[in-house]
């Protein structure tokens, strides 16, 4: 099998962080060589981004100036770590990428979903991740959990109905493409989540 490049998604809480390590026990358990990474972020500069993005208070990016911070950071994580890490061999394990803009910047913000498509060409080509999972949990949950980590940052203070939407728009790139994405109940205690994702994932790769 060629190197993987592998998403993980979900709204605020959904668990992906927790369920990266497990993933990532579980590949280096059976020998797969892998880069684990993250979006916004992944490089120095796309970390810079990451901070403009999330923590700025001040002068706040408007949704145009969000959606076009994202990609930016986007482009230089993908040319100078995802793109090598591919060619050398390694999978992609990474924490959110381009379907989290279609939920947040295009469900979430309203921004339309055909400039999107655009900039997604742009910036990625034919690029596109393998495999996408998402970690779908009712919003209540997800930022119930968030908020026992303690300060929530720019995007997190936003209301229900944003992250309403962000669910939605996930299920609705998930409906569109059913072949590269996995739907995982990220509900359940966090071992018996791992427990039908890491089941799923052997059946899927073969592993
Ligand atoms: N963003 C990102 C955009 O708007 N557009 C984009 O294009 C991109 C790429 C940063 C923000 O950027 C936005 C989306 C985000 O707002 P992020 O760093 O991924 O993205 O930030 P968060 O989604 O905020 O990441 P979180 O860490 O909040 O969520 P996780 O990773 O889904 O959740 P996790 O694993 O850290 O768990 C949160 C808490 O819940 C517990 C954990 O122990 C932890 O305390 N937990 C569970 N508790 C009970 N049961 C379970 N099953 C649990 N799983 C985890």
């Amino acid at each position: 099998m060629k190197p993987q490049f592998v998403t993980l998604e979900g709204v605020e809480g959904a668990g992906k962080s927790t369920q990266k390590a497990a993933i990532c026990a579980w590949l280096s358990a059976r020998g797969v060589s892998f880069v684990e990474t993250r979006e916004p972020g992944g490089t120095p500069l796309a970390e810079s981004i990451r901070t403009l993005l999330l923590h700025t208070e001040a002068d706040p990016p408007t949704a145009l100036t969000e959606l076009l911070l994202m990609f930016a950071a986007r482009a230089q994580h993908l040319e100078t770590r995802i793109q090598t890490a591919l060619n050398a061999g390694h999978w992609v394990i990474c924490d959110r990428f381009t379907d989290a803009t279609f939920a947040y910047q295009g469900g979430g913000r309203g921004c339309s979903w055909s400039w999107i498509e655009t900039l997604e060409t742009l910036v990625q080509g034919s690029l596109r991740p393998d495999t996408t999972i998402v970690f779908d949990v009712p919003v209540d949950i997800g930022l119930s959990r968030a908020a026992s980590r303690g300060h929530a940052d720019r995007i997190e203070r936003e209301d229900h109905a944003f992250f309403e939407r962000v669910r939605r728009a996930y299920q609705r790139r998930a409906d569109a493409e059913p072949q590269r994405f996995v739907m995982i109940d990220g509900s359940p205690p966090a071992e018996q989540v791992t427990a039908t994702l890491l089941t799923t994932l052997a059946i899927r790769w073969r592993l």
